[in-house]
């Protein structure tokens, strides 16, 4: 999953891909380099970022997915106008950060519409995320979270099989709770849907490499966390930087099916 944010402030790409004629050049980059949907999203969700209109929300995306028809595209939103206006023009996976929380109409928008969902744990929101989070097992909480936020889609009438569940890393999390979620990632599969994870340039792998003010990460320490996620079931991967990603994972996931005669590998 490729990530193209039409905004000015994104943590990574703010303002690279604010004109629409940019976001349309990067998502068909992404997808000839081996993305398998591009996440549109006109709102940044970094920590301390400010909350968008709706209409200036309308106004970053509409044109950008207007130039998009027919490619595969997945809507970063949490306000169902904007997932409304997405599917209409060709949008087929609504990203809401929220899981459903922000915006009260949304869960009817996707379950009429038959889009597939992805849902992600947050906690607090995002301007205040990263002050303080705490938790006493993030790992159990996460998976309750998450169990809880798909039972309540299905109970609104989406589709089980449409749903993917996300742990939000960087989402009211510090590097640990991060790294503790990946490694215990097979908690979270056991609620038997496929994972995301949008460990991308975040600010947590520069940390962890030791710079205690990094805003972001690395092309290759995001890479290292994709290829770990991997080992441990992800099944889909939000990144920047769409054509490393594939070739690392292509090689990962080689390594998973080879199946040639030991004999001759010797
Ligand atoms: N991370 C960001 C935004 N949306 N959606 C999911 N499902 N999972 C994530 O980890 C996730 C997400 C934040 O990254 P980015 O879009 O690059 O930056 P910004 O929110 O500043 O636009």
């Amino acid at each position: 999953m490729g990530i193209v944010n039409a905004t000015p402030d994104s943590f990574s790409d703010g303002g690279v891909n604010f004109e629409p004629v940019e976001a349309e050049a990067a998502a068909r980059r992404m997808l000839a380099e081996g993305a398998a949907v591009v996440d549109l999203g006109g709102e940044s969700t970094r920590p301390g970022a400010q909350d968008v209109s709706l209409d200036e929300e309308l106004r970053r995306v509409v044109p950008v997915l207007e130039a998009l028809g027919g490619v595969p595209l997945s809507i970063d939103t949490s306000k169902a106008e904007v997932a409304r206006r997405a599917l209409e023009l060709g949008a087929e996976l609504v990203n809401d950060v929220t899981a459903l929380r922000g915006d009260p109409e949304m869960v009817d928008i996707v379950a009429s519409s038959g889009a597939y969902l992805c849902l992600m744990h947050m906690q607090g929101a995002p301007r205040t995320m990263q002050d303080a989070p705490h938790y006493d097992d993030v790992v159990s909480e996460v998976v309750a979270f998450l169990e809880e936020r798909l039972a309540f889609a299905v109970a609104h009438g989406v589709a089980e099989e449409r749903v993917c569940l996300d742990p939000g890393i960087g989402f009211g999390k510090t590097p640990e709770h991060n790294l503790l979620l990946v490694r215990h990632l097979d908690r979270l599969l056991r609620l038997g849907r496929p994972l995301v994870i949008g460990f991308s340039r975040k600010r947590s792998l520069g940390r962890l490499l030791g710079d205690a003010e990094a805003t972001s990460g690395s092309t290759a320490a995001s890479v290292g966390a994709a290829i770990a996620a991997f080992d441990r079931g992800a099944a889909i991967f939000r990144v920047h930087d769409v054509r490393e990603h594939v070739e690392a994972l292509a090689i990962a996931a080689a390594v998973e099916n080879v199946d040639v005669d030991v004999d001759v590998v010797r």
